[in-house]
């Protein structure tokens, strides 16, 4: 009998592990049965926009944080994946900021001409999985939402790949009843245009707030002012762009700060992050984590070390994205094909409880990179998944840091050498904040019909 296995979410985690086994399997090896239920009516996770907010057309909650107009907060020189570059994906090479449909573009574009599309299950989300002691495997009840019935099989492993940017972490101040505006969480927010001549606080002071607030400076808010809890961001922001401590009470429009000082605002967005969110799962099986770089209970950040048979990925907070989601899922694919053998549950605690403590250590955002270079060089040392050069990506992620700390809103102006091919790649055509047009066809000054992206079978 062939081992089944379960992937929950086709996102770029729930990709890579797609795959991770369609490659394997083009160099000969027999793979499991594959079954990937994606909630979505497509792939591509978060990279999927969709201007829905709240609960979808069948009343599920709306997985989208993305907005309009986004374009990648980091160089694509360091998600770049090792098997797929860019350039072969385009015909050419590209500058280093895409906007989000640039990026899904990319995505789908390693996948989508091979058989892993009919491993997927769209509009398929799971409802619960729970583990049978007496065989050792798991029942994954999903629903498919087309034909509204709900459904049962059997897996000998999960791989939980559902992302952890969809549900907002929502906290309350004082006040918040009274306000005469619009109070939103920027899970929520999608179109900065209805911030247009606006004063607008945003609360936090992580990706999020930096780049929805430069969003909303950008298409003409009359003001932007942040309220942090711990620290500034401390950036070179706009003479109309105030930083403030934490927000205290709100009355009507008025908010009151640490400090003693007011505002007037016409909206509120909360950029306060998210939650790890696995409602299907049962309590022994699920992760319970901040947003952090080590997230405990998972050996190489990806073994669910009390049911070794069950894996997470993409759960840890991110520099690397694309290229770790990718090794970490040849490593799962590794354990699950009997490739690579797990040492004891202690052994594996003991493992993670070192990267745990040497993550508690690190100060600022170079030594937290470094920390997830290691991660990505030790999984790339323990699979086939083709090697990179995770010093060469450190780097660029450092020059990234340097170019936003010299200029916040013209950062994404600089391009960066691709560690893949050796190639600087183009300027834009238009500085950032003059780009107002984030479509594919704008960004590579195309029409969409004379780009041939050329797709390979690389395994
Ligand atoms: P997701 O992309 O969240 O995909 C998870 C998938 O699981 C979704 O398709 C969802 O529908 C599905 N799913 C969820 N629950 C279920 C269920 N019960 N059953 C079935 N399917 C389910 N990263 C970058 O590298 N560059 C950026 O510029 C960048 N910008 C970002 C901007 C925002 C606003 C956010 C929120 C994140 C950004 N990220 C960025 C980080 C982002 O987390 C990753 O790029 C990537 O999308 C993570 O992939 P994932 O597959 O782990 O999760
Ligand atoms: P993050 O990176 O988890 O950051 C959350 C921010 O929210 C952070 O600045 C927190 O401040 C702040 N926060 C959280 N709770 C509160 C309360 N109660 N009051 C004030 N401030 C609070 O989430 P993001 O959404 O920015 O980024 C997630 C992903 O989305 C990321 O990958 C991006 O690429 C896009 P703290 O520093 O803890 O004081």
């Amino acid at each position: 009998m062939r081992k089944r296995v379960a992937i929950i979410g086709a996102g770029p985690s729930g990709l890579a592990q797609l795959r991770a086994f369609e490659s394997a399997k083009a160099q000969g090896a027999e793979i499991p049965e594959i079954v990937c239920f994606e909630k979505q009516e497509d792939w591509g996770g978060l990279w999927n926009y969709t201007w829905r907010t709240g609960l979808d057309e069948f009343g599920e909650p709306v997985h989208c944080s993305m907005y309009r107009y986004l374009w990648s907060n980091g160089p694509k020189e360091c998600l770049e994946f090792a098997d797929y570059t860019f350039e072969e994906h385009f015909g050419k090479a590209i500058p280093s900021y895409p906007p989000r449909a640039v990026l899904w573009d990319y995505i789908k574009g390693r996948v989508e001409k091979t058989e892993v599309r009919d491993w997927c299950r769209f509009r398929h989300p799971v409802r619960a999985v729970t583990y049978n002691k007496q065989d050792g495997k798991f029942t994954v009840t999903a629903k498919d939402l087309l034909k509204q019935n709900e459904y049962s099989e059997v897996f000998d492993h999960v791989v939980v790949a559902n992302g952890h940017f969809s549900t907002p972490s929502v906290p309350y101040f004082e006040g918040f009843g009274t306000f005469n505006g619009r109070i939103l969480h920027s899970h929520d927010f999608r179109d900065a245009v209805e911030f247009k001549d606006k004063d607008v606080l945003i609360i936090g002071t992580s990706y999020s707030a930096e780049d929805i607030g430069s969003q909303c400076w950008k298409y003409g808010s009359k003001s932007v002012t942040v309220s942090y809890r711990t620290r500034p961001m401390g950036f070179n922001f706009p003479s109309n762009w105030m930083e403030v401590p934490l927000l205290q009470k709100v009355e009507n429009k008025t908010c009151t700060f640490k400090d003693g000082s007011t505002k007037d605002v016409d909206a509120i967005i909360l950029c306060t992050g998210y939650l790890h969110n696995f409602p299907f799962l049962p309590d022994e099986l699920r992760l319970e984590t901040a947003n952090r770089l080590w997230p405990l209970g998972l050996y190489k950040g990806v073994v669910w070390e009390a049911n070794p048979n069950f894996f997470y990925l993409g759960m840890q907070d991110q520099f690397y994205t694309f290229n770790m989601f990718d090794v970490q899922a040849w490593y799962v694919r590794d354990v699950i094909m009997g490739r690579i053998k797990l040492p004891s549950v202690d052994e594996m605690n003991q493992d993670s409880m070192a990267w745990r403590q040497r993550e508690e250590k690190l100060e600022g955002a170079t030594n937290q990179i470094y920390f997830q270079g290691d991660y990505v060089k030790e999984l790339l040392a323990a699979t086939d998944y083709p090697s990179f050069d995770v010093d060469a990506v450190n780097k660029t992620f450092i020059e990234w840091e340097h170019d936003k700390q010299q200029d916040i809103m013209g950062y994404r102006n600089n391009t960066y050498r691709s560690v893949q091919t050796g190639n600087l790649q183009p300027k834009h055509h238009t500085s950032w904040v003059e780009a107002m047009d984030d479509s594919l066809e704008s960004y590579l000054g195309v029409q969409s019909e004379s780009r041939k992206p050329v797709l390979t079978n690389i395994p």
